[in-house]
């Protein structure tokens, strides 16, 4: 049996461990088509900000929640905006959750983020889960995303990393509430995905 701890991260980034190219070639191109079940069940759309502005990232969810935003503010749901289920977390997805966050709880939900070529999101803390003690991991498919963690408030140093198709990162310890966001994608330079742009999956336990 496998001892509970992680393997050596690559790169440490405001905190966060980073694999570089945990998943290699195959395991992108398994984990693109069970995406693809996921956004059939579950239709990517645009949440709005508070201030109603629709965001330049496509969402969807897997698990038993789903994340969700409108002028009433971030939350989680139990069902697309469609009002079906959220579908399941795809297997291969709880298995890298298993092998990096082995101490961890199940994750509960699985947002996934569609960046298009000029899609961002702006520095936030996830904070809308009830136990910080608990990771959330990212994993990276598709175009180059640069991507920027600081501290725990906002307006303090930045450091910045790109991170590649392949790439998974956990947000734990004190970087668990560093303020992040992804500041742009780099257009063209993973032809993982037919029609372009990057995926962004975070896993989290929300209860
Ligand atoms: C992204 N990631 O990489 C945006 N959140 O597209 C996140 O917002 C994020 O990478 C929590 C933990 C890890 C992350
Ligand atoms: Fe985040």
């Amino acid at each position: 049996m496998r001892a509970p701890v992680s393997p050596e991260p690559d790169l440490v980034l405001g905190g966060a461990p980073i694999w570089r190219g945990w998943l290699g070639p195959a395991a992108q191109d398994e984990m693109v088509a069970a995406l693809r079940r996921v956004v059939a069940a579950a239709p990517l759309f645009s949440p709005e900000t508070r201030w109603g502005k629709a965001m330049s990232v496509r969402m969807t969810s897997a698990g038993r929640y789903g994340w969700y935003s409108d002028r009433k503010g971030y939350r989680y749901i139990e069902r697309h905006p469609s009002g079906v289920a959220w579908p399941a977390i795809p297997e291969p997805v709880l298995k890298v959750w298993r092998a990096l966050a082995p101490g961890a709880r199940a994750p509960d939900c699985c947002l996934v983020n569609f960046y298009a070529p000029g899609a961002k999101m702006g520095l936030h803390q996830d904070r809308d889960e009830a136990d910080f003690l608990q990771p959330v991991l990212s994993i990276s498919l598709g175009d180059d995303g640069l991507f920027r963690i600081g501290g725990q408030e906002r307006g303090g140093t930045t450091q910045s990393a790109w991170l590649g198709s392949g790439d998974v990162m956990l947000l734990t310890g004190p970087s668990r509430l560093a303020y992040h966001g992804i500041d742009r994608v780099r257009g063209g330079s993973s032809s993982l995905l037919k029609e372009g742009g990057r995926i962004n999956l975070t896993l989290r336990v929300v209860d």
